[in-house]
């Protein structure tokens, strides 16, 4: 049996559950109280000794960074659509997964916990960190459907979570029209699933 440990309003873990999702998998969620610390408990530590979600339990085999899980599961339930095997298709796979670990976490994701969770950053540094991220990723995305090759694949679903809830962090998409086409694309995929929507942020 999968369990996924998450909160709801974690991006990271978002990225793990909708991979679940998109593949059709059957798997139970457990909520983490972040807001209390929950991740920092003796017991949590023994899963994720860095004391954060997502954790991925498949039958007790764990995993705690969220490409990793999406890395794991491709290999282990997908027939190479979503990981094609290739090296150039997987090494520019792992290029957006250490992209979306970094400049996304760093940018669009850093952006929403300042709003949400009063995160101590230079909102306005982080937004024009974010936005020249989203121009390069917006003209990456110029004349192509999805990130890598002709189909969807895990480096799509790393980066989905936190760039469509950019706005909640104060980051406008609207110029990003690439951005916009691919994200709908994502959304229009069979078993997607968004993540919860919070009520700060007012970016379009
Ligand atoms: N690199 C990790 C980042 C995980 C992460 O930042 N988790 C956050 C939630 S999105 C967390 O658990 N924060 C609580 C804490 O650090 O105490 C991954 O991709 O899984």
């Amino acid at each position: 049996m999968i369990k996924l440990y998450r909160y709801p309003l974690s991006g990271n873990a978002h990225r793990v559950e909708l991979f679940l999702s998109l593949l059709g998998l059957e798997y139970s969620l457990v909520d983490v109280d972040l807001l209390n610390g929950e991740q920092k408990s003796e017991s949590f530590l023994k899963l994720n000794p860095f004391g954060q979600v997502p954790v991925l339990d498949d039958d007790g085999f764990i995993i705690y960074e969220s490409s990793a899980s999406l890395v794991y599961l491709a290999k282990k339930y997908d027939d190479g659509h979503w990981l094609p095997e290739d090296a150039q298709h997987a090494s520019m796979i792992q290029q957006w997964l250490s992209i979306a670990t970094s400049r996304i976490a760093a940018g669009p994701a850093t952006a929403r916990l300042i709003t949400l969770f009063g995160a101590n950053h230079d909102a306005n540094e982080v937004i024009q960190r974010s936005n020249n991220l989203l121009q390069v990723i917006n003209n990456h995305l110029e004349n192509r459907i999805f990130l890598v090759g002709d189909g969807p694949t895990i480096a799509d679903v790393a980066a989905y979570t936190y760039i469509a809830h950019a706005p909640e962090g104060n980051i406008s998409l609207t110029p990003y029209t690439n951005i916009v086409e691919w994200l709908k694309r994502i959304e229009s995929l069979k078993g997607f699933i968004g993540m919860q929507k919070s009520k700060v942020g007012l970016a379009a």
